[in-house]
This record gives structure tokens, C-alpha cells and sequence, in this order.
């Protein structure tokens, strides 16, 4: 009997039906219609674009292709496409070639505009467009694959780097290791030359400059992964190692340099388009709106060369790892938290929460009390750090969607907020606002909101989670036992813990009575 036809417990059955088909649902923005009089930007327009429009500065016909980037979506645009669009000019020896390994949307954007596309920095005095050309073609990996792995065998091709998002890693979230059920694996372990998955291509490009005698290419994850570079080479060297083993000993001797990325990208909405194609007096399918901010911390680790990225205000360091620890607590364990108790509390976005002064404290209190003391930066100063991000999060010209922050929390909870926990159990300090994410992220992930109408829970783990959630109904303690014993996750250690357990179970049970914006304020105090 289907999981859902003996739920009993009043959740909405039609979500369960959301995640499966939500690709073919999905319509790719760049099927908008548009305007008869401007035209699209692309080379040829390059030249009519509104005068002071910021444009590469560079002769993009001399370009030649030196990075091959998976997970060609608005974070790489946002990020690294524009250091390397800094720096074209004195080496034009590193354009990006695109790859999107899910949908073709990134490609059917940007493939009419010779690569071409906006960034727009908001800030409180407006929008600023700036066009960038670092990207020189997008592939779809599921029509291309063969060339793409063939471009990406290729001498030329020194540098593979990866934004496929924590779930493209294919690993289990709590122990970083690669899963090996993971469907994708399983379908790359039985067709090794037409792989899908992230871990899956870059292998088999590995094994092909391997046959060739071609130095391996370095892999540069720059995913929200605490110790990216480490973890992505451990989830290669696994699945490399589980197709043949000579070729898992090969891949040890890959570079993989972690990095910290930084800098909040919101989803492009259509009035994000008219209002950049106003601004260009050109139309760009799919612009990126973004705020001034942006932050790179590279390890510096390439043996085959990389940019001068330090020249375009990139941090080479040895160690990146206390950098990522900073970011991913602070940054992205105040965001989730946010996200979760914003979205319940009824806030769109993110600096509506942050306009709720209850709210601000919570995240101000979480950084300063529970954060910041598990963190060891010698010489940066935390609590201008942590300032600056309430100031980040609080930009009103940026429109970042609460949902869009909550999308595959199951990914995300063990390094933003578990890890920290951990940190606090350990030396027996308070983490009552730490719990308090963890808690709105369980009552979210319900999928039924405060109003009683249905939240869109975006997630690899949705059908599961879902099924858990029919099951406990609103009964606190048989909801965090059913999701906190999602060992994926939560490993086996916090699930036990009685500590976490009551402090979790007991804003779970405010969240069901009184609500996120009581719970928030009691919490915060
Ligand atoms: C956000 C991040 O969507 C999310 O989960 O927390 O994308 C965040 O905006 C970036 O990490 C900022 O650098």
C-alpha cells in the first residue's frame, strides 16, 4: 500500500506529489516573450547598451578556454564568473566554459546571447548592471555529455570547479561520506562512461586524461560544504575507487583546494528582468540580481596553475577550513534559522525578518553567544563580522525569499547548526537559539503552515520526511523522534542526546501552541 494512502493524520496527500514531477513542471524563465523593440543582449548589442553600462573590457574573441565549471546556476554568475571576468584582461588563457547537469535552462538563457549576461548590485541607492563575459558557451550535460567529458579530458582544461549544491555530492549529509545507494551512483557505478552525477563526471574526465597521460585538472569545490575541497575528494576517491582501484589511488594525487564563497544571490524574478532591461535598454533572459558584498578564500593548491585571483580580491590562505566554519555557522546557521522561524512566522523574506525586532535579536544572540565562542579566528574580528552580516541580511533592495533559504534543509542542518550544537554539548553550554532552528526546521518540514495551508517543502529527503511527518501528526516528541532519527542527518549521537532532545522538543511544542513570532521572542530573551 502507497505510504500515503494510511497517513490518517490530515496532511495534505496532493504534496507528496510535488517533488517527483516538479522538473517536468518547472517552465524555464527564458520561455517569456520578449520585447519587439529592445533588443537581447549579445554580442552584436554589446556595442547599443545604455551609455555607462559596465561591460567586459576585454577582446572576448581572444578568450580560450582554461575552467570547465559544473553547476552553471546564478551563484557561479554571481561569484566566480566575475573575478575571472576581472581578470580576462591579463590572461585571457582562463574563460569559463558552463555546464548545468539537471536542466537546459541556463544554457537556453544564455546560448542566444553569446554567453552574455548581467549582474545587477542592489544596494540602498539602487540597481547597478554590469555585463560579464567570462562565460563563453553553456553545455547541458544530459545532451552533451560526451563532449563536455571530452572538453574536460582536454590539455587545456586546468581547473573542473563545482557549485552543484550540497546535494549533488551524493554523500550522507552527517559523515560527509559518499552514499552509496544514492540513486545517481548506483547509475554511474553501472554506465561509468555516461555518468550523471557531479562525482560520477568528474571521474570519468579523470580516467580519460589518465589513459591519455594527461595531468589531472584541479577540482575546486566552492559548495557551502564545511572542508569542501576535503570532502569532495573524499566522496571522488570513493566512488573512483569503487569503479577500479588503481584509478582511486590515481585520484588521490588530485589537487582539491578548498574555498570560502560568499555572497547572497536571491532568485531572479521577471520584475528583476524589466527592471534590468530598462536599466541595459537591452533584454537579458536571466540576470542576476545580487548585493555588493562578496567574499573568496582559496587554499592554494594547483598544480596545473590557476588566475592570479588575488589580484581581483580573491584571500589565498594555507587553511581555509576556519574560514568556512565562520561562514557556514554564522552566515548560513543564522539564514536557515531565519528561514524556517521567518517563513513560519509568515516573513516573505529575509529583511522583512529582519525587520522584526524579536527576530534580530534571536540571530544576534545566536551569533554572538553560541556561535562566535566555538570559533577560533586569530586576528578577524568577529563582532564586526557578525555586524556586517545583520547588516547584509537587513538590505532591503534585496528581495531573498525565506523559502528559497529553506530548500533542502536535510543537506544543509548538519554543518550550519548540528556541528555547532555539538560544540556547545561538548562544553556543556547553553545552544537554546541553535534548537530553536532545528525546531522550526522539523515544524516546516511538516509541510503545513501556522494558517493551516500547504507549505511547498523542496527537499531529497521531502518523501521521506513527509511520511514521517503523516505519521507523528502534531505530537512533538514523535516528531522529533521520527526526523531527528534520520541518521543521514542527524547521526546517531544527538538523536540519543536527552539534553538536546528537551530543549528541541520544547520550542517544537511552543511552535504547535503558540507559534514561531511567541516562540521566537521567548527564545531570543
Ligand atoms: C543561503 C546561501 O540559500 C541558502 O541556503 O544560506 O545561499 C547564502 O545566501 C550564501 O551562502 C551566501 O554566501
Amino acid at each position: 500500500m502507497p505510504v500515503w494512502a494510511c497517513s490518517g493524520k490530515g496532511l495534505p496527500l496532493k504534496r507528496l506529489y510535488l517533488a517527483p514531477n516538479f522538473h517536468t513542471r518547472w517552465k524555464p524563465h527564458v520561455s517569456r516573450r520578449f520585447s519587439v523593440s529592445s533588443p537581447r543582449l549579445n554580442t552584436a548589442s554589446l556595442a547599443t547598451l545604455a551609455k555607462g553600462t559596465k561591460v567586459p573590457g576585454y577582446d572576448r574573441a581572444k578568450v580560450t578556454p582554461g575552467i570547465v565549471h559544473l553547476g552553471i546556476g546564478a551563484f557561479h554568475r554571481a561569484h566566480m564568473a566575475v573575478y575571472v571576468d576581472d581578470l580576462l584582461g591579463q590572461d585571457p588563457s582562463w574563460g569559463i566554459i558552463g555546464a548545468s547537469l539537471r536542466r537546459p535552462d541556463t544554457k537556453e538563457a544564455l546560448e542566444p546571447q553569446d554567453g552574455l549576461y548581467t549582474i545587477a548590485v542592489r544596494d540602498a541607492e539602487g540597481t547597478h548592471p554590469r555585463v560579464i563575459g567570462s562565460i563563453l558557451s553553456v553545455m547541458d550535460a544530459n545532451t552533451q555529455r560526451e563532449e563536455l567529458l571530452s572538453l574536460m579530458a582536454d590539455p587545456a582544461i586546468r581547473i573542473v570547479s563545482l557549485t552543484v549544491t550540497e546535494k549533488g555530492y551524493c554523500h550522507d549529509p552527517a559523515t560527509g561520506e559518499l552514499d552509496q545507494k544514492h540513486s545517481d551512483i548506483v547509475h554511474d557505478l553501472a554506465n561509468p562512461t555516461a555518468p550523471k552525477s557531479a562525482p560520477g563526471m568528474l571521474v570519468e574526465a579523470l580516467a580519460r586524461r589518465k589513459a591519455a597521460g594527461v595531468a589531472p585538472f584541479t577540482v575546486m569545490s566552492c559548495d557551502n560544504l564545511p572542508s569542501n575541497g576535503e570532502t569532495a575528494k573524499r566522496i571522488v576517491t570513493a566512488y573512483a575507487t569503487l569503479r577500479d582501484a588503481e584509478l582511486g589511488e590515481w585520484v588521490k594525487s588530485v589537487a582539491f583546494p578548498s574555498t570560502m564563497v560568499d555572497r547572497i544571490v536571491p532568485s531572479t524574478t521577471d520584475a528583476d528582468r524589466d527592471e534590468v532591461a530598462g536599466l541595459l535598454g537591452a533584454e537579458d533572459a536571466w540576470p542576476i540580481m545580487t548585493e555588493p558584498f562578496t567574499q573568496w578564500v582559496i587554499e592554494d593548491d594547483f598544480p596545473l596553475g590557476r588566475p592570479e585571483f588575488e589580484t581581483v580580491g580573491a584571500q589565498l590562505v594555507e587553511d581555509v577550513e576556519p574560514f568556512e566554519l565562520m561562514k557556514l555557522r554564522m552566515l548560513n546557521g543564522s539564514h536557515s534559522t531565519m528561514a524556517y522561524a521567518g517563513y513560519l512566522g509568515g516573513y516573505e523574506y529575509i529583511a522583512e525578518v529582519m525587520g522584526d525586532p524579536a527576530y534580530v535579536k534571536l540571530i544576534h544572540g545566536l551569533m554572538t553567544e553560541e556561535a562566535m565562542p566555538t570559533l577560533d579566528m586569530p586576528g578577524v574580528d568577529l563582532g564586526a563580522y557578525r555586524d556586517q552580516l545583520l547588516e547584509r541580511f537587513g538590505n532591503p533592495a534585496l528581495k531573498h525569499r525565506t523559502w528559497q533559504i529553506a530548500m533542502d534543509g536535510s543537506q544543509k542542518l548538519p554543518q550550519r547548526l548540528l556541528g555547532t550544537i555539538r560544540d556547545r554539548l561538548k562544553a556543556g553550554q547553553g545552544f537554546k537559539r541553535l534548537a530553536l532552528g532545528v525546531a522550526a526546521w522539523i515544524r516546516y518540514v511538516t509541510g503545513v503552515a501556522e494558517d493551516g495551508g500547504e507549505i511547498d517543502v523542496r527537499d531529497p529527503l521531502a518523501l521521506k520526511m513527509h511520511a514521517i511527518a503523516a505519521d507523528a501528526g502534531d505530537d512533538a516528541e514523535a516528531l522529533f523522534d521520527g526526523l531527528v532519527g534520520l541518521s543521514e542527518v542527524f547521526g546517531a549521537d544527538l538523536a540519543a542526546n536527552a539534553e538536546f532532545r528537551a530543549v528541541v522538543v520544547g520550542h517544537l511544542e511552543s511552535l504547535f501552541d503558540e507559534g514561531a513570532r511567541a516562540t521566537v521572542a521567548k527564545a531570543a530573551g
